[in-house]
């Protein structure tokens, strides 16, 4: 399979992460029928300014779900993207389901989550309700994909601690390994997706909306992907690919601003600090014990 010196043959013709996808829409629609989204008129044919690129842009929603989205992205002999999210309706307080991953011949960048609406050190009973039952799956893959090392600390809170956040060399054993947590990994957000309950407390839909504005607000802005996007296609259309397409619902669901939710970044002059990190990076190893207790604490200091 390998297509001979490009490495570990994971960049060979198979695409991997188109099959990464079209898993995830199938798997969504033994359960749930999906509509286009109306952001994928605008964005599915995006054509880079480089012919070697290609991107594939697709959305749809679903009666739980306001936006289930998926960007690959193609540089051939180069790298592979894969970022796939999926959020629910404010009415409910689902995790967001988060797959991304940053793939060179060498290496490839995974984070694999799902990323709670309520921030899981303060709120326990998000933790419990969602993430105890669910714990195993740390075990399961914490060997074969094991913790990165040392990450921007603000995104600790985005995270559960469930996630898996790796950094692998790029062979094709470790993106069958990557493959087979995605699938497990989405298989429990759409069981979860199944059960939830339909809040009908109009104060909680309104805190879930909100948490999910801040998430929405703190990557249309601070995430990682960003400045490669701006590189291919330029930067008034990176940021509508950001703002309309990837985090869709920044610019409707709340009214907010970054600094608002994060006011650390406030420079002098009232601008947002273009820095990705006012905290640095920290968490060598993994800050959640086996029943997901947060035991970074020490370390962050
Ligand atoms: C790197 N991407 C990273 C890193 C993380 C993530 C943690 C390592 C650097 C760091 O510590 O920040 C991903 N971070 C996330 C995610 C969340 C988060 C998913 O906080 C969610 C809350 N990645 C993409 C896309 C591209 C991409 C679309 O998702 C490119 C188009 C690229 N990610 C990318 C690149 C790097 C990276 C190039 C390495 C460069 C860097 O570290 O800045």
């Amino acid at each position: 399979m390998s297509s001979g010196g490009v490495g570990g043959g994971s960049l060979g013709a198979g695409l991997p992460y188109h099959k990464f996808v079209s898993f995830a829409l199938e798997e969504t629609r033994l359960r749930t029928t999906l509509t286009p989204h109306p952001s994928q008129e605008k964005f599915k044919s995006i054509k880079p300014n480089d012919d070697n690129t290609v991107f594939n842009a697709l959305s749809f929603s679903a009666p739980k779900i306001r936006l289930l989205r998926s960007l690959t992205i193609e540089k051939k002999n180069s790298y592979q993207v894969l970022d796939f999210a999926a959020f629910s309706e404010p009415e409910y307080d689902l995790p967001i389901f988060c797959a991304n991953v940053f793939t060179t011949h060498a290496q490839s960048i995974v984070v694999l989550d799902l990323n709670p609406l309520y921030d899981t050190t303060v709120h326990k009973d998000y933790k419990d309700k969602y993430y105890r039952s669910i714990m195993p799956l740390v075990h399961k893959y914490n060997e074969l994909l094991p913790w990165g090392g040392k990450i921007t600390s603000e995104s600790l809170k985005f995270f559960s601690p469930i996630v898996i956040w790796t950094i692998f060399e790029s062979t094709e054993h470790n993106h069958h390994v990557l493959h087979s947590a995605f699938v497990d990994y989405y298989k429990v957000w759409l069981e979860l997706m199944d059960q939830a309950i339909k809040e009908n407390n109009k104060a909680t839909i309104a805190r879930n909306q909100e948490e999910q504005h801040k998430y929405l607000t703190w990557r249309a802005e601070k995430d990682p992907g960003y400045p490669l996007l701006k590189k291919l296609i330029g930067e008034s259309r990176a940021e509508d690919l950001v703002m309309e397409f990837l985090f869709e619902g920044v610019n409707t669901l709340g009214t907010k601003s970054f600094l608002d939710y994060f006011p650390e970044y406030a420079r002098d002059d009232g601008s947002v600090n273009k820095k990705r990190s006012m905290m640095g990076k920290s968490f060598e190893t993994r800050p959640w014990d086996a029943n997901g207790e947060f035991i970074g604490d020490a370390e962050a200091q």
